[in-house]
């Protein structure tokens, strides 16, 4: 199975080699595995078919046994597919002006626009906060080629960061980065943004500094253009961290304000308009491109908005302004055009289908909300409809992820505990799970207490986890905010608690809260400042020897998902090498396995198709424990043996 190299070198064939040969072509007796991945995937379908799902299902609900409509390009596309004929380019798009004149020039395109902008979140946060970020390549990359040619108006395409880096690894077993350099390959006409936490990067945790900086070399390298920074604390040197990280790899910095509180209600002192326009002064001094209002929670309510966004126009006339809300409560879609109105020149929509409660707001009703005004987006709704119809569809099959089926509409409760959009179906299935489903009403309530005990805080990743944590904590032992300021020397806190008042995190606007602090640390050591600063670099040839030991065709991205997740890196490496290229298998199949007595393909590289047939799960075991599973591959028969783990 093994091939060496030297036995392709002409010299050594012709015999004509020395006693220093081999010291002098190394490269030749480098090993080439043979490419088995046909049966490694038969050794995942068979994986699934004896001992169940290997991606855990969040709930009982089944994949549904559709195979979604694909809609076509244009009969132009069509009739001459790329491959034919690569001249058939999607019109230009924002993407060209930044690749072709720089950041700078992408925001002066941006702010002399006519219209509103939308950046279509559907890739990325609807997914997150609709189906536990479980989306996969392989249903985003099918769209794509539609998307290209159809979408080029939009600002952007959110489509990475936030949790889907994390999430492609841990459960999806695929590479993120091979997720963003497909979609690039597919889409170069439209802006891709992400999502950057800041000095914490795409995790939940502060990074090194230079773990930041070579994360976002690598993502622009990859393909990424826009990188909406933000802190979960609003913590300045964090964001600026982040932004200078973005800056210095050539992508456009969008600094990202969270929103808290309600700039419209006189009663809520604490993130008032002036707040806001301070920080504000600080990003656009640090030099930021774009500034975005992160209304993570979709606090912001159409009056705020009003209030705030034009405020930010009075005194910014020039820089492009981003809003980005949740619909948690049902008013997403005026609030977004009151941002409009108010001189916004980009909103954040998802795709109708995959829009409303926790997402983003409808793309379909914005656009037709607007269509002519002045504000007119200049997208159709009946590519609109086509693009919401796939994702109707493609939705079915991840039924076991529907982190909504448990709310079955929009709730203005959260105007008061300020849970985000991405945490409320969390912390509701978390509550399910921890048989606290019928309390998720006080979990919601407790939510509210431990933001004040906490200090009223910004509440977004990870900080709103640190909320979370302390709420859940509170309804488990059955704690009011007295007893836990009462009790708070003998208590044991969650972690995340401790560590935030540690200063893990950064530091929360007004300072930590006293007496609670000093109670809860005692003699516990304290980060002043920015956590990052004092965090020695991680050495990254160091853990690229160590990763590369164990997994020797490792690569530069490997080692910098290892930089960020190292555990959670070396079970998606390890995974890779047993199981193959998982991320090709259709959603359905990948989930809980195909049935027996279906047949399907599996594209595993242009032109290179699986024809599989699963014929037979053997009723008796093995005298080892082993149950054998029949599959016909490309007509051939074969056969593969799976501990059973029941
Ligand atoms: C994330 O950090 O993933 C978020 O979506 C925060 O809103
Ligand atoms: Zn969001």
């Amino acid at each position: 199975p093994f091939l060496l190299n030297v036995l392709e070198n002409q010299k050594f064939l012709n015999g004509s080699v020395d006693t220093y040969f081999i010291d002098e072509n190394p490269q030749l007796f480098h090993f080439t595995p043979t490419r088995n991945r046909a049966q490694k995937l038969l050794n995942y379908l068979a994986q699934v078919l004896v001992n169940g799902p290997q991606t855990p299902l969040a709930t009982k609900l089944k994949p549904a046994e559709v195979k979604p409509h694909v809609p076509s390009v244009s009969q132009e596309y069509l009739s001459t597919s790329e491959e034919t004929n690569p001249s058939v380019q999607p019109p230009r798009g924002f993407r060209q002006i930044y690749k072709e004149q720089g950041p700078e020039a992408f925001a002066k395109a941006v702010r002399n626009h006519k219209g509103l902008l939308l950046m279509d979140t559907t890739y990325r946060d609807a997914h997150q906060s609709l189906l536990a970020t479980r989306v996969r390549s392989h249903d985003l990359l099918k769209i794509s080629p539609f998307v290209t040619h159809n979408f080029n108006q939009l600002y952007s395409l959110e489509n990475w960061g936030g949790a889907t880096f994390d999430v492609a690894l841990r459960f999806l077993h695929e590479c993120p980065w091979e997720r963003l350099e497909e979609m690039r390959a597919m889409i170069p006409n439209i802006p891709f943004q992400m999502l950057l936490r800041g000095a914490n990067a795409v995790g939940y945790t502060n990074y090194p500094d230079n773990v930041v900086y070579k994360f976002c070399e690598l993502a622009v390298q990859t393909g990424m253009d826009v990188f909406r920074v933000f802190d979960s604390l609003n913590y300045l040197p964090n964001l600026i961290v982040g932004m200078d990280a973005a800056g210095k790899a050539g992508g456009i910095v969008e600094a990202a304000i969270s929103y808290s509180g309600d700039v419209s209600d006189p009663n809520k002192k604490k993130y008032d308009l002036r707040y806001y326009l301070n920080i504000a002064d600080e990003l656009v001094k640090a030099g930021t491109h774009v500034l975005a209002i992160k209304d993570m929670a979709g606090l912001l309510k159409p009056k705020a908005a009003k209030i705030l966004i034009t405020a930010l126009r009075d005194k910014y006339p020039d820089l492009p302004i981003h809003i980005h809300t949740h619909d948690t409560s049902g008013a997403g879609v005026a609030s977004m055009i009151a941002c409009a109105e108010a001189g916004a020149d980009v909103v954040d929509v998802a795709v109708d289908s995959m829009s409303g409660i926790t997402s983003q707001p409808s793309m379909g009703a914005i656009v037709a909300s607007l269509q002519g005004t002045k504000y007119d987006t200049g997208l159709n709704l009946n590519t609109i409809s086509e693009y919401s119809a796939y994702w109707e569809q493609t939705r079915t099959l991840y039924a076991p992820f529907e982190c909504t089926s448990t709310m079955k509409s929009g709730n203005a409760d959260v105007y008061v505990n300020e849970i985000p959009g991405g945490q409320y179906t969390n912390l509701q299935f978390q509550a399910y799970s921890l048989g606290l489903g019928d309390f998720f009403e006080d979990v919601k309530k407790a939510y509210a207490e431990a933001n004040i005990l906490l200090g009223d805080i910004i509440k977004v990743t990870p900080s709103s986890k640190v909320v979370g944590d302390l709420a859940q904590f509170m309804v488990q032992n059955k704690l009011t905010p007295q007893d836990v300021l009462d009790k708070a020397e003998e208590l044991s806190f969650p972690k995340s608690v401790v560590e935030y008042l540690q200063g893990h995190i950064g530091q929360p606007y007004g300072g930590f809260p006293e007496p609670l602090r000093s109670k809860v640390l005692r003699d516990m050591p304290r980060i002043e400042g920015r956590p990052g600063a004092s965090l020695a670099p991680l050495d990254f040839k160091k853990l690229a020897e160590e990763l590369k030991e164990s997994f020797p065709n490792a690569s530069e991205r490997d080692v910098m998902s290892a930089a960020l997740y190292p555990q959670v890196t070396n079970e998606y490496l390890s995974f890779n090498d047993q199981f193959g290229p998982v991320d090709k298998l259709d959603t359905r199949i990948f989930l809980v396995g195909p049935k027996v007595g279906e047949e399907f393909e599996v594209t595993i590289e242009k032109g290179k198709t699986l024809g599989i047939k699963t014929l037979a799960v053997a009723e008796d075991l093995t005298e080892n424990g082993e149950r054998e599973v029949f599959f016909e591959l490309n007509g051939t028969l074969r056969s593969v043996l799976i501990r059973d783990k029941d």
